[in-house]
């Protein structure tokens, strides 16, 4: 767009501070302006002349101003990013779904490019009639759309020796929230003709590293998704694009991208990804296997390190996260003294089972420092523990799983840190 013919302020820094100095805040954190706003009396560039027209963006990204609301790695964890993971910013995002183009990836070979007409989906093993579905063949069958949270067991994974990585993004943003729809993979088992008889299915995907896993037939029977869309659009190459697998509640790990079999097997495989890894070694040399259901947790998003306060003391939201792989969340309390005292905090909506939950505290802040800390409780009466009961049971050797309650300390500043309290 064109330079306006209109007078402008004459910067938007000169601007800046001239405003701050003339507004007065009042109330709920409103200001009332001492002089004229130039935002309000000058006319401004973006009405001077013409927006876009609508051929200009087929297919739409953020605004450049938010372009920092973005996936990011830890570098000394990232040192192969094809076999590595990034974090969802969730410290800059609101509600519960998380949009595909943000949403944290894992991947054991990469991501990979695989066309829809490619697509083969095998059933094999102790069925009837082995089969195998393209990907038309799946968008055939009766199918359901569900809000699913997908949560790597190794989330928080970092931070069971002590508090490490400075950032809601990076503690706690190997999750995502999104709508599935998908055919019941019961469906598909029935297709083939499962007879009651195997107790297991053994599942991968298409890629190189083939991430397989088992999974007990009662829940291959349950909830498990054969997804082909999230949040209305295609899957996005990077979460398993054209077909991937959704497993409620249950660790990430399971959720195979660019699924290409299932097998029906009468014992598990006890494969790398269920062996040597995603299992647990206790203090006292004994591992924790098959721990398949993500536990309640939650973490207060902002303030967060990545998102400080901005502005001084009054009228405060206080927000976060809560989520449970048992099912729906009930409840989150909230401290600000590093859990010597606890407030209910508001649910945005009523917690839906295995789905992101938004808890909301609207409070004053008197200005002081705080050590921000949430506690979620779920519709099993189960209540997200501290880190030190945590490690009291599992040691200090585990990997996954760590759903122990997260603080920040919030300076007078607004400015938050990564801490632990005792
Ligand atoms: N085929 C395949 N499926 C996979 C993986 C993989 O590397 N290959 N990674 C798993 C892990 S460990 C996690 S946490 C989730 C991550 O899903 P996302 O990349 O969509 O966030 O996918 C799982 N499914
Ligand atoms: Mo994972």
């Amino acid at each position: 767009m064109s330079e306006s013919q209109f007078r402008k302020p004459t910067s938007r820094r000169a601007f800046l501070g001239g405003s701050a100095a003339a507004a007065v805040a009042v109330g709920a954190g409103a200001a009332r302006a001492a002089g004229p706003d130039p935002l309000i009396t000058e006319v401004q560039d973006w009405a001077a002349g013409l927006g876009e027209g609508v051929d200009a963006t087929p297919y739409g990204l953020p605004i450049r101003f938010e372009d920092d609301v973005i996936r990011r790695n830890v570098e000394w964890l990232t040192a192969d990013t094809i076999s590595s993971i990034n974090f969802t910013p969730i410290h800059a995002l609101d509600g519960t779904i998380t949009p595909q183009g943000c949403a944290f990836e894992r991947h054991h070979s990469g991501a990979i490019e695989l066309r829809k007409e490619d697509y083969r989906l095998m059933i094999n093993g102790m069925v009837e009639t082995p089969l195998i579905f393209t990907y038309e063949d799946l968008t055939r069958f009766p199918r359901e759309n569900h809000v699913y949270f997908c949560e790597c067991a190794a989330n928080s994974g970092m931070e069971w020796a002590g508090a490490q990585l400075n950032g809601a993004q990076f503690t706690h943003g190997m999750i995502h929230n999104m709508e599935y729809t998908g055919v019941p993979l019961r469906t598909i088992l029935e297709e083939a003709g499962y007879n009651g008889e195997g107790k297991w299915v053994y599942v991968e995907g298409a890629d190189a590293s083939s991430n397989g896993r088992s999974i007990p037939m009662e829940k291959a029977l349950d909830d498990v998704l054969v997804a082909f869309k999230a949040n209305g659009e295609a899957l996005r190459k990077e979460h398993g694009y054209p077909v991937r697998l959704v497993v409620p509640g249950w660790e990430g790990n399971l959720w195979i991208k660019w699924l290409r079999r299932v097998e029906v097997t009468d014992a598990p495989v006890e494969s790398r990804e269920e062996t040597s890894k995603y299992t647990d070694t206790l203090a006292d040399g004994t591992s924790r296997k098959w721990t398949w259901e993500m536990d309640a947790k939650s973490v207060v998003t902002s303030p967060s390190p990545q998102s400080p306060i901005p502005h001084g003391p009054g009228p405060l939201v206080i927000t976060g996260l809560a989520w449970s792989g048992r099912g729906a969340i009930t409840r989150v309390d909230v401290s600000k003294d590093g859990g010597r005292t606890w407030e209910t905090a508001r649910l945005a909506r009523a917690g839906e089972a295995r789905a992101l939950t938004r808890f909301y505290l609207d409070t004053e802040w008197d200005g002081s420092e705080m050590l921000l800390q949430s506690r979620a409780m779920d519709e099993t009466g189960y209540v997200q523990p501290s880190k030190a009961a945590l490690r009291e049971v599992r040691g200090e050797n585990s990997i996954y799983h760590n759903n122990g309650i997260q603080t920040w300390w919030v300076r007078e500043s607004g400015e938050a840190e990564n801490v632990e309290v005792s």
